[in-house]
């Protein structure tokens, strides 16, 4: 409580709950999302809920110099970041590698890989400022098997956990703790991309996993460099 965290891709899906959640934990939440629309429902969720509104940033975090930007006011506006929770994510048309449209290709690595990359380089020092800074990003099954057709995805989210590790080894003796969720299979529109006739009630909800993150985001927790599974 009293902390301030950043969210991306809290227009929706998992990134909308985890936004929640803090909110309801009393963190001041800054969410960051390409859709207005999206943030603004999350923004009157967690003000219903709290009485209190978030802080909005619609951005694309393909424009890299966004993310400077952005870190760049919060260090004006609030002097330091406790809490990143990098969730954004994109998955792109599913398809074999020798067939893939370059251009999703690198869109694929531009939101998955580089914009994370990005977010280290301009947060480092705000989460550092922090006394107990959290910085918790976002991965998946696909980064340690090959499933047919995923290729970007899986690409994106190995190379996301191999940059992520080595982060935390770098910062191990500062106040920083660096992890990764896996939120295993859950109800999103990124879920639906993949498996359009799936019965989506039948798995776990956004709000089913947020607990993972409010776990790793407490001062008191001591985890490092690890990959934590949401659903156990
Ligand atoms: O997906 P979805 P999830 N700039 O599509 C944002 C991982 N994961 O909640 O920009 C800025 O509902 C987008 O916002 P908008 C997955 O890889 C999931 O499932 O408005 N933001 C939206 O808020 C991802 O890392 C499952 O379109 C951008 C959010 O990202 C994370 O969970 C399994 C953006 C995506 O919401 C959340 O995904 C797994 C951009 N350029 C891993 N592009 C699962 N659902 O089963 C996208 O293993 N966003």
């Amino acid at each position: 409580s009293g902390r301030t965290a950043l969210i991306t891709g809290a227009s929706r899906g998992i990134g909308a709950a985890v936004a929640k959640r803090f909110a309801a934990e009393g963190a001041h939440v800054i969410l960051a999302a390409r859709t207005v629309g999206g943030l603004e429902e999350t923004d009157d969720a967690i003000f219903q809920t709290t009485g209190r509104n978030a802080t909005l940033v619609p951005l694309d975090l393909r424009q890299f110099d966004k993310i400077d930007q952005l870190g760049y006011s919060i260090f004006e506006r609030f002097g330091k970041l406790d809490i990143l929770v990098s969730n954004a994510g994109v998955l792109e048309a599913l398809g074999p590698v020798a067939h893939y449209d370059p251009k999703l290709w690198q869109r694929v690595m531009d939101v998955n890989v580089t914009a994370n990359f990005r977010l280290i380089r301009s947060f480092d020092r705000l989460l550092r400022a922090s006394d107990a800074g959290r910085a918790i990003f976002v991965t998946s099954g696909a980064a340690n098997a090959p499933y047919p057709y995923w290729s970007p995805y899986g690409a994106s989210k190995a190379a996301l956990e191999m940059m992520v590790k080595t982060y935390a080894m770098e910062i191990a003796s500062s106040n920083l703790r660096v992890n990764l969720v896996d939120p295993g299979i859950v109800a999103t529109k990124l879920r639906m991309q993949a498996f359009p006739g799936e019965d989506q009630t039948k798995l776990a909800q956004p709000d089913d996993v947020a607990e993972a993150f409010v776990a790793l985001a407490e001062a008191s927790c001591t985890r490092h460099g690890e990959v934590v599974s949401a659903q156990g």
